[in-house]
């Protein structure tokens, strides 16, 4: 049963998509008041309760013990305090009670962080929906919801092959080292990435005529090659006279404001930008369209970035800061001063007091960004994917988000966004797969190997073997890391071992999504949500199930020869490696199992089989109809 209830004047953000009547508060089941322009409530959490939900967010599965924001948020270190990242995936789980708040600006989730048995959610406004939704078992409540929010979106088959990424390939003679370098060592892949270096001084939908002066015609090798290119596209826009994009936006007044009307400026990558008012369906199509320019090139993947938005500094506080700096030129700074002269700096980036100056015009009002922060870069990914579908179709582009909203999984995969090269990120990234599922992002996905800091080489085999499932496997790294491309290690035989399992897989993987996605479900489960009344496995956050078939469980530690893993039922223990294929019966319980570093374990439940296909160096080249069942 679903129960909708609303205060005040709701944004509308999209994110139901059925029509549910409203009921009045009289039946809202949790404590609550309404107290500064806030909506406050709160329930009592018994010892043994779990709480999911939260999609894209830092810590466990089980959310108990920290306090999380949603607040969008371009977060490049995801240390396990951070409360916010960035999405803001509003859907919590606590006993038979599902509850999604609707409302685009700030939530605080304090759950049994300052009380340990307390949960207490504050809604930072007054104008909301929040649908309870009751069910028997998380399952139920999960499908129930997803129901209400739509069919999650499905990428084109290729999409679920081996992606590889870098800030930057900086030329057309670096992507084809990339490719060579996977071809010669016999490693599988569909796609290569385009960073900020594809375009001209990062202005979006550019191409470099100096590092790709033939795009087009390299675009048609590269596909005749069987790879996609992908580029990425920003949020803001680059102000520069004589730029189309810039120049289009200025003069039909697309873009977002400052509070007397003029528009808003403020520093990203191309240094003083715009950014366009995606609140606006009139803007949503004309930057949907620019992807065109890409499109009619023979691009058919995006990745759009940025759109929290991120916000380096605003033109006009980089001034206040600078003038502040200039007046104390000369003078002996005491450290209080110095300090404040340091963090005047620090603060730039992503200032709530910048955010609270921009405005967007929706329906001739000025309405302030804070009220809607939370799905400005959902509505630039809806800009490209309206324009996408509505061009060619369904499944036929690739387009993933790094900032999203629930509502965006209709349209467009995300991905989490800067993970760092670090063993506890292997776990972040299976904590964060169950509970994106619940909130309807289906293809997702960590950096495999991650995008800060040095990788070892150990760390990327583990990180791409936990990546082998996840629907979205791209290995990405930042600009000044050492190389993490799988050939740039000895022995890429290894390497080439463990993507062969993923192509392997493909057949088994795509059709577990595609089922998912149409019959509203996860890919991926919490082991308590099947075996509810196991202790052991209600506990368990470092495995996963998947499917009805199986059950996985990376190695997530360096210099670790095999892991512990626990049986909640007998299952047969699967080792895949390249064309091999070991198995061994293993009982309900725990066992400390061998896994070499180009292995990729998986258990599978007692009567069920997967089906494996032969791997091949593309997934064009797959042959998904002869299946051999393990
Ligand atoms: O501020 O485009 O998360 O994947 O490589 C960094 C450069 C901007 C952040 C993205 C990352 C991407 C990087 N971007």
């Amino acid at each position: 049963m679903i129960t909708k209830y609303s205060m005040g004047q709701p944004y509308s953000t999209e994110a139901v998509v059925k029509d549910i009547p409203t009921v009045g508060w009289e039946s809202f089941p949790f404590a609550h008041k309404t107290e500064n322009e806030q909506f406050i409530f709160s329930f009592t959490m018994a010892g043994d309760d779990i709480i999911y939900g939260l999609g894209e967010a830092s810590r466990g599965i089980n959310k108990r013990g920290w306090i999380y924001q949603s607040y969008c948020t371009d977060e490049p270190t995801h240390l396990e305090t951070k409360e916010s990242l960035y999405a803001a995936h509003n859907f919590l789980i606590f006993r038979n009670h599902g509850i999604f708040i609707d409302f685009p600006a700030r939530i605080r989730w304090d759950i049994g962080f300052t009380r340990s048995d307390t949960t207490t959610i504050t809604v930072e406004g007054t104008d909301f929906d929040i649908y309870v939704i009751e069910g028997d078992k998380p399952i139920d409540i999960v499908r129930a919801f997803r129901k209400i929010i739509g069919q999650s979106y499905i990428p084109p088959f290729w999409a679920f092959g081996y992606q590889q990424s870098r800030w930057s390939y900086p030329d057309e003679a670096a992507v084809n080292r990339v490719v060579d370098g996977y071809d010669h060592a016999g490693i599988p892949l569909d796609c290569v990435y385009l960073d900020l270096d594809l375009m001209e001084r990062y202005k979006d939908f550019t191409v470099s005529s100096e590092r790709f002066p033939n795009f087009q015609s390299f675009v048609a090798d590269k596909r005749a090659h069987g790879i996609h290119l992908i580029p990425i596209i920003d949020a803001a826009i680059k102000q520069e006279d004589g730029y189309d994009v810039y120049e289009e936006g200025k003069a039909n007044g697309y873009f977002c404001k400052n509070a007397d009307g003029t528009d808003f400026e403020g520093g990203v990558w191309p240094g003083n930008s715009c950014f366009p008012d995606f609140m606006r369906r009139d803007v949503r199509e004309w930057f949907g369209t620019q992807y065109k320019k890409l499109t009619d090139l023979g691009i058919d993947g995006f990745w759009n970035d940025m759109n929290e938005p991120a916000l380096f500094y605003s033109v006009s506080s980089l001034q206040n800061a600078l003038n502040y700096a200039a007046d104390l030129r000369g003078q002996n700074l005491e450290l209080e001063s110095y300090f404040r002269l340091k963090d005047t700096f620090y603060k730039l980036s992503n200032s709530p007091d910048d955010y609270a100056s921009i405005y967007h015009n929706i329906d001739g009002r000025l309405i302030n960004h804070q009220r809607i922060h939370n799905i400005y870069g959902a509505n630039m990914t809806k800009a490209a994917s309206e324009y996408f579908e509505k061009e060619f179709g369904k499944e036929k582009i690739l387009i993933f988000s790094r900032s999203s909203y629930i509502g965006s999984h209709r349209t467009s995969g995300i991905w989490f966004g800067d993970n760092s090269s670090w063993w506890a990120h292997i776990l972040l990234c299976l904590k964060m797969l169950p509970s994106a599922n619940m909130c309807g992002f289906l293809y997702c996905g960590a950096d495999i190997g991650g995008f800060g800091d040095n990788v070892t080489r150990d760390l990327l085999l583990r990180f791409l073997a936990l990546g082998v499932f996840t629907p979205l496997m791209r290995n990405h790294s930042c600009l000044n890391t050492r190389d993490q491309e799988c050939f740039s290690f000895e022995n890429p035989e290894d390497f080439r071992d463990v993507v062969q399992v993923r192509y392997r897989l493909i057949p088994y993987l795509y059709k577990t999504f595609r089922k998912a996605s149409e019959e509203n479900d996860m890919i991926f489960r919490p082991l308590s949500f099947d075996y509810p009344e196991d202790t052991i496995a209600r506990e368990c956050e470092t495995q996963l199930m998947l499917g009805d078939e199986c059950m996985i469980a990376p190695v997530y530690e360096q210099n670790a020869g095999g892991r512990y893993v626990y049986l909640p039922e007998d299952m047969t223990f699967v080792k895949l490696s390249g064309e091999n294929v070991s198995k061994q019966p293993l009982s309900k319980g725990i066992h400390y199992v061998d896994i070499a570093l180009n292995e990729v374990p998986l258990f599978i439940k007692k009567g069920k089989t997967i089906p494996l296909c032969k791997p091949a160096m593309r997934t064009s080249l797959l042959d998904t109809e002869t299946l051999e069942e393990i």
